[in-house]
């Protein structure tokens, strides 16, 4: 019976450690504290029409992105979905991810954002900055957004708006080329 316990749990579990294979990102678990790097997309399958490039990360109760760095090719199709995971309330930790334009300043897009509950920290005054956001995850929630990367060249900052999150390291780079 004990077995058969386990193999029930491990098919019912099945869905949840699921990746596809386009997003078969990262070169196994992170390491406490470290920092990964998505691999390219396969040569030919972003010019694909139409072909959408999925991108999961985890963000944590630690307040880090389980991904710190995106290449992405000009113009591609991208979806990021991100999941929230550890035990704390939504009202207390959540996450989301905001890419924002070349040139924000990133310290003052959050502290402005700060107060802004309602808009999910984002700055009423600054919302032009963002190139595409996801809304925020509590814990086992996930959340995604599908945009096209820019067309221009470039390091655009990520980050997550939640307050005090950014300035625990919860960012990255999308890396356009
Ligand atoms: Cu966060």
């Amino acid at each position: 019976m004990k077995l058969y316990r386990l193999v029930t749990l491990a098919i019912a579990a099945a869905p949840l450690i699921y990746v596809p294979v386009t997003a078969q990102t990262g070169t196994g678990k992170p390491a406490a504290g470290g920092t990964q790097t998505a691999k390219p997309a396969p040569a030919g399958a972003a010019a694909a029409k139409g072909a959408v490039r999925t991108i999961d990360i985890v963000g944590t109760d630690q307040m880090k992105y389980d991904l710190t760095e995106i290449p992405a090719k000009r113009g591609e199709q991208l979806r990021i979905r991100l999941t929230s995971k550890g035990t704390m309330p939504k009202i207390a930790m959540a996450h989301n991810w905001v890419l924002l334009k070349l040139g924000t300043s990133q310290v003052k897009f959050i502290t402005a954002g700060a107060q802004s509950r309602q808009t999910d920290f984002i700055p009423e005054e600054m919302k032009g900055q963002v190139i595409a956001k996801t809304a925020l995850a509590g814990a086992g929630e996930t959340v995604e957004v599908t945009f096209k990367a820019p067309g221009a060249a470039g390091k655009y900052p990520y980050v997550c708006t939640f307050p005090g999150h950014f300035q625990a390291g919860m960012r990255g780079t999308l890396n356009v080329n």
